[in-house]
C-alpha cells in the first residue's frame, strides 16, 4: 500500500483514532495485522497474542485517554498494536532487536507504557495502585488492566481482584479470553470461563435488553448504572454464581472481541459505570493470519519465518541439541526407571521440554498454570508423600516462588528437584526475562544443592544425582546449545559427580607446568566460552587450567581453598550477577582461609540487562571467549609485573 493511503501513517498518538470512521478503523486493523505479521516474521516475537487484540487495543485507545488514563498490559507480550498507536510505528521494525524498541511495555520508552510488564498476573494490582494513587491525589482518571485468561491463573491476580472489590474504585479489568495460555489454558478457571461464555440464553436476553434500554430517550444513558444493577439481578436468575460479581465487580460479557464498534460502545458504557468492572472479551488468538489461527500455541512466540510458508516444522531426524532438549531426554530416561518421578511445569510445558514426558506419562505430568508459587508448594506436597517431583521452571519466573522454595521445600528438606531453564542471559525478551539472579537468590538457602551442568552428560548425571538425593536440588542451565561430548579433555564431563567438587576440563591436578599459574573456574553454562578463551590465551603464551565448578552449593571448601592456594591467579567466571554470586563467595573463602592466589570474579554487572541475543549479551558483559581471554590476559600480566 502506498504511504499516502496508509491509515497507520496518520496515527501519531491515540487521539488521532478519533478522526477515523469505523470502516476506516477496520481498515487500520487490517494494516496493523499486516505490519505485525511481516515484522515478527523478520524479528521473531509474540505473534498470536498480538494478532488477537488488534481491535480490542484500538477500541481501548478510542475510548480511554492514554496516558492520563492508565492502560496496563498484563505480561505485556500483546502490546504491539498499542506501540503502533502510541507514536512508535516508525520504529516498529526494530522491535526486540538490540537498541530497538522493546517487545514489552517499557516506561523508559513512552509515557503510554505506564508500567513495565513481562511476568504474568501483575496488571490488576498495578492498575489498582494507579487508581488509588490518583484518587488520593484528587484525580478522576481511569485505570484499565488487560489480562488474559492464562495470566488470570496466577494467584496475584486473585489477590488484586479481592482487594479491588473491597476498595470499590472504578477499576476496569478487561479479561481477554482466548481459551489459551501459551498452549490451551488449563485448570478450573478456564472451565469456569467457558461456562460463563456458554450461557447463550442469557446473552440473547442481554443483547435485546441493551438494545431496548439504549432506545429509551434519556434513560439509556442516565440510568445506565441502574440498568446494570437490574441486569445483574436478572443474571442471578440464570447464573447460580458469578465469581467476579461475588468479589464486588460488575460483570459485563462475554462480548465478541473483534468488532471495534461494539467494543467501543461497551467500553464507553463501562467507563460511565464508575464501579469496578470485569469486561469479559472473547478473542481469537492468532486472528487474521491463517497459520496462527489454526495453531496459536506454536505461533505464541516464534523466531523468524516466511510469511507465505509459516513456521517450518522440525526437519526429518531433527534432534534438539539445547540444554532444554538434554533435560527433556534425561527426565524421560529417569522416569522410565522410577515411577515416583513426577514432572511439573507452570504453563511452560513446551518451553521446558516436558511435552514428551506428558505424552508418555500423562498421569505423572502436571501443568499448574501460570502459578509458579503454587507449582513449587505442590511439588513440596508430592515430595512429602514420597514422590520425586521435578519442577521445571524458567529462572526468571522462579523469582516468583522464592518464598515457596525456602519455606515449603528447603526448610523441610524435601527432595524436590528444580530444573531451572533459561538461567543466565536470555535472548530477545529483555530485562524481564533474564535469568541472572538465581545463583544470588538461592546460594544462601540452607539444605539446597545448586548444580550447573556444562554438557548433556553432566545434566543427565546431575538429574540422576538429584533424584537420589535426600534433599532439594536445583539444576541451572541456559537457553543455548548444549555440548554433547566435550573435547579436548575427552571424558572430563562424564566423570561421576563428587559432592561439593567440580571437574578439571583442562589441566588441573598434576599439571605441573602451569602450576602456579592461572586457573579459570566457571559455571557450566560458560564451558564453551571458557574453552574458547583458553585457546585464545594459548596463542598469547598464557596457559590456563580450567575447572568446571559443577556444585555451586554446597562446596568442598578445603578442596576449593586448595585450588586458591596452588594457583597464582584464580578467575571465577559465572553467568549471573556478581553481587551474591559464586565468585564473591569464593573470594571470601580465599580471604578467610588466607589463600595465596589472587582471586577475581568475572560475572554479569549488577544492572538490569536489556534485550539482545545471548551471544551479544555475553560479549557486552565480557563473558564471551574473547572478553574472558582479554580480561585474563590483563590480570595475568599485572601479576607478572609485580
Ligand atoms: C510469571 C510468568 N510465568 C510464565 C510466563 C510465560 N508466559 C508468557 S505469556 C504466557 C501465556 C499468557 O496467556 P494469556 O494471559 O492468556 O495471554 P495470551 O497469550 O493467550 O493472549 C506465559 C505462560 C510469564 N510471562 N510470567
Amino acid at each position: 500500500m502506498a504511504e499516502s493511503e496508509s491509515l497507520l501513517a496518520r496515527i501519531y498518538e491515540p487521539g488521532d483514532l478519533k478522526t477515523l470512521s469505523f470502516p476506516e478503523l477496520n481498515q487500520l486493523a487490517r494494516e496493523i495485522r499486516h505490519v505485525i505479521v511481516s515484522t515478527v516474521s523478520r524479528n521473531g516475537g509474540h505473534l498470536a497474542s498480538n494478532l488477537g487484540v488488534v481491535e480490542l487495543t484500538i477500541a481501548l485507545h478510542l475510548v480511554f485517554q492514554s496516558p492520563q488514563d492508565k492502560i496496563v498490559w498484563d505480561v505485556g507480550h500483546q502490546c504491539y498494536t498499542h506501540k503502533l498507536l502510541t507514536g512508535r510505528a516508525a520504529e516498529f521494525a526494530s522491535i526486540r532487536t538490540a537498541g530497538g524498541i522493546a517487545g514489552f511495555p517499557k516506561t523508559a520508552e513512552s509515557p503510554h507504557d505506564v508500567f513495565n510488564t513481562g511476568h504474568a498476573s501483575t496488571s490488576i494490582s498495578a492498575a489498582l495502585g494507579f487508581l488509588a494513587g490518583d484518587r488520593l491525589a484528587g484525580g478522576q482518571h481511569n485505570a484499565v488492566a488487560v489480562i488474559g485468561d492464562g495470566a488470570l491463573t496466577g494467584g496475584l491476580a486473585y489477590e488484586a481482584l479481592s482487594h479491588a472489590g473491597q476498595l470499590g474504585f472504578p477499576l476496569v479489568v478487561i479479561l481477554n479470553d482466548n481459551k489459551m495460555s501459551i498452549g490451551r489454558n488449563v485448570g478450573g478457571l478456564s472451565k469456569y470461563l467457558s461456562r460463563l461464555s456458554m450461557k447463550s440464553y442469557y446473552q440473547s436476553f442481554r443483547r435485546h435488553f441493551d438494545a431496548m434500554a439504549k432506545r429509551l430517550p434519556f434513560f439509556g444513558d442516565i440510568f445506565f448504572a441502574a440498568v446494570v444493577r437490574l441486569k445483574r439481578a436478572v443474571k442471578a436468575v440464570f447464573y447460580t454464581d458469578n465469581f467476579f460479581v461475588d468479589l464486588g465487580f460488575e460483570y459485563v460479557g462475554p462480548i465478541q472481541g473483534h468488532s471495534i464498534q461494539h467494543l467501543a460502545e461497551v467500553l464507553r458504557d463501562v467507563r460511565a459505570l464508575k464501579r469496578p468492572v470485569v469486561v469479559h472479551v472473547i478473542t481469537h488468538k492468532g486472528r487474521g493470519y491463517e497459520f496462527a489461527e489454526h495453531d496459536p500455541g506454536t505461533y505464541h512466540g516464534v523466531g523468524t519465518f516466511s510469511v507465505g510458508a509459516g513456521v517450518p516444522g522440525p526437519a526429518e531426524g531433527w534432534r534438539d541439541n539445547s540444554f532444554t532438549g538434554a533435560f527433556s531426554r534425561a527426565i524421560l530416561d529417569a522416569a522410565r526407571k522410577d515411577g515416583r518421578i513426577i514432572a511439573i511445569c507452570a504453563a511452560m510445558g513446551k518451553g521446558t521440554g516436558l511435552e514428551p514426558f506428558k505424552k508418555e506419562f500423562p498421569h505423572r505430568f502436571f501443568d499448574a498454570g501460570i502459578a509458579e508459587g503454587h507449582a513449587v508448594t505442590f511439588a513440596a506436597g508430592l515430595a512429602a508423600r514420597g514422590m520425586r517431583p521435578v519442577a521445571a521452571i524458567y529462572s526468571t519466573f522462579m523469582q516468583r516462588a522464592v518464598d515457596q522454595v525456602i519455606h515449603d521445600v528447603c526448610l523441610q528438606n524435601l527432595p524436590v528437584t528444580f530444573a531451572l531453564d533459561r538461567s543466565g542471559f536470555v535472548s530477545d525478551d529483555g530485562e524481564t526475562h533474564q535469568g541472572l539472579f538465581d545463583i544470588a537468590l538461592f546460594r544462601a538457602v540452607p539444605n539446597l544443592t545448586l548444580l550447573a551442568p556444562a554438557s548433556e552428560a553432566e545434566l543427565a548425571a546431575m538429574l540422576d544425582w538429584s533424584l537420589a538425593a535426600p534433599g532439594p536440588c536445583m539444576i541451572r542451565y541456559p537457553k543455548g546449545n548444549c555440548p554433547g561430548a566435550c573435547p579436548p579433555d575427552e571424558d572430563a564431563l562424564y566423570r561421576p559427580l563428587e559432592p561439593g567438587r567440580g571437574v578439571w576440563v583442562r589441566g588441573g591436578e598434576g599439571s605441573a607446568e602451569t602450576v602456579p599459574g592461572t586457573c579459570l573456574a566457571f559455571t557450566g553454562s560458560l564451558y564453551q566460552q571458557v574453552m574458547a578463551a583458553a585457546a585464545i590465551l594459548d596463542t598469547r603464551n598464557i596457559h590456563v587450567d580450567c575447572y568446571n565448578l559443577r556444585f555451586l552449593k554446597p562446596v568442598d571448601e578445603a578442596y576449593l581453598a586448595g585450588i586458591m592456594n596452588r594457583y597464582g591467579l584464580v578467575v571465577f567466571i559465572e553467568e549471573g550477577v556478581k553481587s551474591g554470586g559464586f565468585g564473591e563467595y569464593a573470594a571470601e573463602l580465599g580471604s578467610r582461609q588466607n589463600c595465596r592466589g589472587k582471586v577475581c570474579c568475572l560475572a554479569a554487572g549488577n544492572s538490569f540487562v536489556p534485550q539482545g541475543k545471548r551471544e551479544e549479551l555475553l560479549r557486552q558483559a565480557g563473558l564471551d571467549g574473547q572478553g574472558i581471554a582479554d580480561r585474563v590476559s590483563t590480570l595475568h600480566n599485572s601479576i607478572e609485573q609485580r
